[in-house]
Order: structure tokens, then sequence, then C-alpha cells
């Protein structure tokens, strides 16, 4: 029997395949599971080109350590974010995106009804126990019609999904290794945040949950 043939069975609606928590937006648990070594590959050879760190915002600094790749990586100092070509600590260009992060990306969108997303840029964030982020909107990017695609990695965490207004009620979402998540057109500028991370341990992120956002930036 199905699911769906016996709905009161369905002891964990929380790991059903396909979520929808907005009208645009979609929860694909365990898309990147697939391509998981690939994906890590990837990070691992990001990562030594560009290592994480703490950037600073007009607000203070930020608990999330984080790096980039493709043409254009996130950039904060005291002026404010923007995204950048060249990453400010080599001063060379961001890491290339690997193929697999393209692919993977692409699948995600295509599953959501956005045909032909190609991001030039993936940023990537890395939480420790404790770290978070606040309610907030992605506004930087240049076109507001391309979905933003998130891959969570690593320990879990609770994501928040807010309204259009920063005191909108939020809709609490875990998310866990390997899922992933597309937003698009009327969903794209609502609130949204991470609760702080609880400790955890991942075989082979350990104590850490890495997020990779795939975006249009340019
Ligand atoms: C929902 N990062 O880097 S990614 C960020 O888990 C950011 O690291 C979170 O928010 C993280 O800006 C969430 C997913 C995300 C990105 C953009 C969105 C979700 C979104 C825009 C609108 C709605
Ligand atoms: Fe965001």
């Amino acid at each position: 029997m199905t699911q769906n043939e016996c709905p009161g069975l369905d002891l964990f609606p929380d790991r059903a395949p396909v979520r929808k928590p907005g009208p645009a937006s979609w929860l694909l648990r365990g898309l990147a599971l697939e391509d998981e070594a690939a994906v890590l590959a990837g990070l691992n050879r990001i990562l030594s080109a560009s290592p994480l760190r703490n950037m600073t915002t007009p607000n203070g600094m930020m608990s999330v350590r984080t790096s980039s790749c493709g043409d254009f990586g996130w950039v904060s100092d005291q002026r404010g974010y923007r995204y950048a070509p060249l990453d400010p600590h080599s001063s060379q260009p961001w890491p290339e995106m690997p193929e697999v992060f393209y692919k993977l990306a692409h699948t995600a969108a295509a599953r959501a009804g956005f045909g032909d997303f190609v991001p030039d840029s993936c940023l990537i964030n890395q939480y420790a126990a404790g770290s978070g982020m606040g309610l907030h909107q992605d506004k930087n990017e240049r076109s507001f019609d391309q979905p933003i695609v998130s891959v969570s990695l690593g320990i879990p965490a609770v994501f928040l999904f807010g309204g259009m207004k920063r005191t909108d009620p939020a809709v609490k979402i875990p998310l866990y290794h390997g899922d992933v998540m597309v937003w698009g057109d009327e969903d794209r500028l609502r609130y949204h945040g991470v609760m702080p991370v609880q400790p955890g341990h991942h075989p082979i992120l350990a104590n850490h949950r890495i997020n990779l956002t795939f975006r249009k930036a340019g």
C-alpha cells in the first residue's frame, strides 16, 4: 500500500520526497545524494583555492563562513554586499563552477518548472554549531525572473521561510544532507533565514552544515 492510499500511516510527512512550501518553492528531498561524491570532490577543489572565511557586513561579522565559485562570488565588507568577479582574498577569479554543480542546479530548477537555469554564481556557506542567518531578502541579483537553487549538506538545519515583510510569520522547514530547494517567481523575494544550527555530526562534513546557493547574479 502506498502512502497516498493510507494517509494515516504517513508517520513522517516531513520526509516526503517533494514539498511545496510556497506557490513557487520546491523542496526536493535528497536530490543531491545521486551526485554526492562528485559534489563533495568539487567542493574540496573550490575550497583549496578559495578558502572559507568570515566576511564582515555593515551590521558586523557573520557567524557563517563563506566562499564562492563561478563567474561571480558574493562578497561583503563594511560598505555592503555585492557580486564580484575576483576573490578579494586571492585577487584571482573565483574557482570555476564544477560541471556537477551546473548539472544539479539545472536539474533541480527543471523539476520545479524553471527551464534552462544556468547559474553564474555559487555561494558556499559553512555553518558550525551556533551559526545561523537572520531573516533577510536576497535582492542583489540582477534578474529576479531567475530562480535560486540551494543544496544542503552535512548536519541538519531549520530553514525559516517568511513572507514579504520581515514581521510576517515564518514557516520552519528542517533541511537534511542532500536536500535541494528551488525558489522562484513570487517567492523569490520572501524573507528567509536559518535558525542557529544545533551541534551534530556528519560522517563526511563532521560538525558542519554546508549550503550551496546557485544564482544568476550577473
Ligand atoms: C528563499 N542562505 O546565502 S539558501 C543566503 O541555508 C541564504 O545558507 C541560506 O539565505 C542558507 O542568502 C538559505 C536558500 C535561499 C536563498 C535565497 C532565497 C532561500 C531563499 C530567496 C528567496 C526565498
Ligand atoms: Fe538569502
